[in-house]
């Protein structure tokens, strides 16, 4: 026998600003957004090709002899029963509809058995890293009122059965919410009868707003890379979402003869619907999960599954194309590389294209919403020297100088955005949101853009966040961090250009009157910064130590300054 769940009353979504009907219908008119759920829309992935290959990945919920992760095959109809027991698991355990779900897993099998079996049981996804630690999944946790915490005790990186129990003392401590219940997903799943299978199944519809359709109401909650504090959480509807995915596979031409290769965090929005796993699963394409980013992994599973499509970040790129050339590698099944979530200079597409044999495609992409790709058939310059234009003919696309004027076309300026699936406002951020988002309704990207021909080229970026192998870091965050230590007077984080990952996290500490840092203050450091449980790639990587910081005219820190005193003692 077992016990009954701890069953825990979680509080409703909260309110949060959603599309104005006025454009919502407007959409709808357009056919953009239809009346179909995420839950509904997986099923029905399903259930499309239910003999056709889903799915190849590492499984954690099979172990070998030795103990290692067993690779495991999943056709579209295997995946419907594995998701529906994902489900059924979620329920037993006390997930409620409408409850959010930690969803914490590396790139897995039990990552999309668990995603399905999120939408399945009717709660809310809430996309947590793999790195992400005790700082950031306490914050989420409390934020979202989450219900479960799905994790895997079989993931390197850390103990994540010792996370959740931290996870669980933190927030028993604290009061504000009741703990999450732990999943672990190396337990192997109960899998449903032939009669359970039989029976008529409908996923359940999250109904979290008093708004009509549940297919315009929030499907789930996605991670911001955050400019200010820990990431925001980011409220996606269906309609909207699915919409993207529709216009994604469209022009990727993703068919059900693609073989993608899924190689960066499955949670990023990147990997989710650009066009990703949901592309993917609307095109009945096969999928496969790479164990790791290593060009050894990548290409042993590329020639053996015959892929056609991946998704990679430049630093990734440029390491695949680079190990391609030194031993002689030819990847012929291979036809198209997307290249998104940082910049990617013309001449390493050039490079990349021509060493790897392949269409190079740009994504520049945010998980608030707007999308761009480079398309098939714009010439070579562009698809080298710009990031793409829009999915939608009604994405909107403002231009403008720090007053909110707009500058003249091709004039590089701050890129606000609206459109049918760009959000109006983060979840419980009222302040932020009233920063982030103009009165009518425009997200300030914190991108600067330029108009070149028919794409955008990112030529600059105005917030305050490091872009790291394109994990998004907020500055403050980590000075927060820093100036709480109690010898710290003063901290300032930045960006240093780096060549393998685009960006590396720099400290520029001020010590307190009489303290010191010691022979390494890297390692000082790392360990504080490990002891507040902040996530690995966040951490600073060069720590320098100064007796002031220098400041402008008015005063103010001078950030470019310190960037190019860090050069010289980088360079010297
Ligand atoms: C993607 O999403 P996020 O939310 O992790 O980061 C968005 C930010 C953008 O605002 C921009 O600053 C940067 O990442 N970015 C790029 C870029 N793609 C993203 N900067 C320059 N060139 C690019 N190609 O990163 C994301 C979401 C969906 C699809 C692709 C990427």
């Amino acid at each position: 026998m077992t016990d009954a769940p701890a069953y825990v009353e979680r509080s409703p979504l909260a309110p949060t600003p959603l599309i104005p009907e006025e454009f919502a219908a407007k959409y709808r008119e357009a056919g953009y957004w239809v009346d179909q759920t995420i839950p509904e829309f997986l099923l029905d992935a399903c259930r499309a090709k239910p003999h056709f290959p889903a799915l190849v990945a590492l499984s954690h919920a099979v172990l070998d002899e030795t103990g290692k992760p067993v690779q495991v095959r999943y056709s579209y109809g295997e995946l419907e029963a594995a998701g529906r027991a994902a489900a059924k698991r979620l329920i037993e355990a006390g997930v409620q509809p409408g409850d959010r779900v930690l969803l914490q897993l590396p790139n897995i099998a039990e990552y999309l058995v668990y995603l399905l079996g999120t939408f399945w049981a009717s709660a809310l996804p809430v996309f947590c890293l793999p790195q992400h630690r005790l700082n950031e999944l306490s914050h989420f946790a409390t934020r979202t009122d989450a219900a479960a915490h799905i994790y895997s005790s079989k993931a390197t990186g850390t103990n994540f059965s010792q996370l959740h129990e931290d996870l669980v003392e933190t927030l028993s401590a604290a009061g504000e919410v009741a703990p999450p219940v732990g999943i672990d997903a190396s337990v192997p799943l109960q899998p449903l009868s032939e009669e359970e299978l039989a029976e008529p199944f409908m996923p359940g519809v999250i109904q979290n707003t008093d708004s009509t359709r549940a297919s315009e109401q929030v499907a789930f909650l996605q991670l911001s890379g955050g400019t200010t504090g820990v990431s925001k959480l980011i409220p996606r509807t269906h309609a909207a979402y699915l919409y993207s995915v529709r216009g994604s596979v469209d022009i990727c031409r993703i068919h059900a003869n693609t073989t993608m290769l899924i190689v960066l965090p499955a949670a990023h929005n990147f990997t989710m619907s650009s066009p990703g796993i949901l592309g993917a699963m609307c095109a009945s394409a096969k999928m496969v999960f790479a164990g790791d980013p290593s060009p050894q992994t990548a290409f042993r599973l590329i020639q053996m599954e015959g892929v056609t499509f991946t998704a990679l970040v430049p630093p990734l790129a440029q390491a695949w194309a680079a190990s391609a050339e030194r031993n002689l590698v030819e990847l012929p099944s291979l036809r198209t590389l997307q290249v998104g979530g940082s910049k990617l200079s013309p001449a390493v597409a050039g490079t990349i294209a021509q060493t790897l044999k392949v269409d190079i495609q740009q994504v520049f992409g945010m998980a608030e919403g707007l999308v761009n790709y480079t398309r098939r058939e714009d010439d070579p310059y562009l698809q080298f020297n710009t990031q793409g234009r829009p999915i939608s003919p009604d994405d909107e696309v403002l231009i403008v100088d720090d007053n909110d004027q707009p500058v003249a076309r091709g004039e590089s300026g701050h890129l606000l955005t609206r459109g049918p699936y760009t959000i109006r406002g983060y979840y419980l951020e009222e302040n932020a949101n009233r920063f982030g988002f103009t009165e009518d309704g425009f997200y300030r990207t914190g991108d600067i853009v330029r108009w070149n021909g028919p794409n955008l080229e990112v030529t600059g970026r105005a917030k305050d966040q490091i872009n790291r192998n394109g994990e998004k870091i907020a500055v403050d965050e980590i000075e927060d961090i820093a100036l709480a230590h109690p010898d710290v007077f003063d901290a300032v984080v930045l960006g240093l250009p780096d060549e393998t990952v685009g960006e590396r996290v720099a400290l520029v500490l001020v010590p307190k009157p009489g303290a010191s840092f010691g022979e390494n203050p890297r390692r000082t450091m790392h360990e504080y910064f490990t002891a507040a449980q902040l996530a690995d790639f966040k951490i600073p990587e060069r720590v320098e130590v100064m007796d002031e910081l220098p400041t402008t005219n008015v005063g103010k820190i001078s950030r470019r300054e310190l960037r190019a005193l860090l050069a010289d003692m980088l360079a010297s």
